[in-house]
């Protein structure tokens, strides 16, 4: 069994990899990490989430990533590993970090989508859908972040099951959205953020994607990202955008990011890392370190920011 030690954030990791970092991480850092099974995949594996955090006997705040929504964007996996090892090889040495894991839990899922990211790894680097089938086995996988129970299927979804952008039979028809979708409504109450890694494009999205409209905490948000992208460019001089998904993205229903602020919670983004499509989903593995660098550096200065409200 591998060490964490010599465990390699340069470089992107298979499956069986993870299962087995996610087993060590819980085990070298008990004091501050636990490891928490939310259900099934389509082909009966399961999918964990690491809480990191002090255990305390006050309710305690919650910061809230997912990585590993769509099969082919590796970088997102990547991120959320990088992330764990930032916060368990610095929280002895950190002062605010130290600070930080008193008040809020981090609750991190670094793959939801593990069928298709194996598939990924084994068959089609550019599978983006989970793997369940449709029509007799004709065709394959539901669009994960099109499944989610908001104006679901309404715009920017396709009802045809070999699209790329297929939202499945219906809302929430797909185990995985299913076990992120309770898990959230469990811990609603307490989450402060929530942080859904994607790429490529370099852009903070902010709800709404089916809809034009500002959401309820538009302005505030729309400061939280402008601080983020400031950060990020601090540190590798590297652009991202921000702004609402259908304004500068496009307009899409059933995703997380609605859903999330559909059931109340204050602050939901859509982070879309590197690069802007030079390599587009197959980002080479030397730009992964500087690429989790600047995001790590906008997703603390967001949990700073919710920290000294
Ligand atoms: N992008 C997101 C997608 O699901 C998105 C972008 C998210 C648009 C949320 C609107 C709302 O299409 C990627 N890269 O998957
Ligand atoms: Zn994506």
């Amino acid at each position: 069994k591998a060490s964490l030690e010599n465990y390699d954030y340069t470089k992107y990791h298979p499956m069986d990899e993870i299962y087995n970092w996610m087993d060590l991480m819980k085990e070298k850092h008990s004091e501050i990490v636990s490891q928490h099974y939310i259900g099934c995949t389509y082909e009966l594996r399961p999918m964990y989430y690491l809480k990191i955090g002090w255990p305390s006997d006050k309710q305690k705040k919650i910061f809230f990533i997912d990585c590993g929504f769509h099969a082919r964007e590796w970088i997102s996996v990547a991120f959320c590993q990088w992330f764990v090892n930032e916060i368990v090889s610095n929280y002895k040495t950190d002062a605010i970090l130290a600070n930080v894991l008193k008040q809020v839990d981090f609750y991190v899922l670094p793959v939801l989508n593990v069928d298709g990211y194996i598939y990924t790894w084994t068959t089609d680097r550019l599978w983006r859908k989970n793997r369940s089938p449709h029509e007799n086995g004709t065709c394959y996988g539901v669009d994960l972040n099109r499944n989610f129970n908001s104006q679901w299927c309404s715009i920017g979804a396709s009802r045809d099951c070999r699209s790329n952008i297929f939202c499945g039979p219906e809302a929430e028809s797909e185990p995985e959205t299913k076990a992120l979708a309770r898990l959230i409504e469990k811990t609603k109450s307490d989450i402060l953020c929530y942080l859904t890694i994607h790429s490529y494009g370099q852009m903070i999205l902010l709800p709404y994607g089916y809809k034009k409209d500002p959401s309820p905490h538009h302005k505030e948000m729309m400061l939280v990202a402008e601080k983020a992208v400031a950060q990020m460019k601090e540190k590798h001089n590297n652009e991202y955008v921000y702004g609402s998904s259908a304004l500068i993205l496009y307009e899409d229903s059933g995703s997380s990011g609605d859903w999330t602020v559909e059931i109340g919670i204050k602050l939901s983004y859509t982070l879309e890392l590197r690069d802007n499509g030079t390599y587009g989903f197959q980002l080479p593995p030397d730009l992964i370190k500087p690429t989790c660098e600047e995001t790590t550096t906008a997703v603390m200065s967001m949990v700073e920011y919710i920290n000294e409200e």
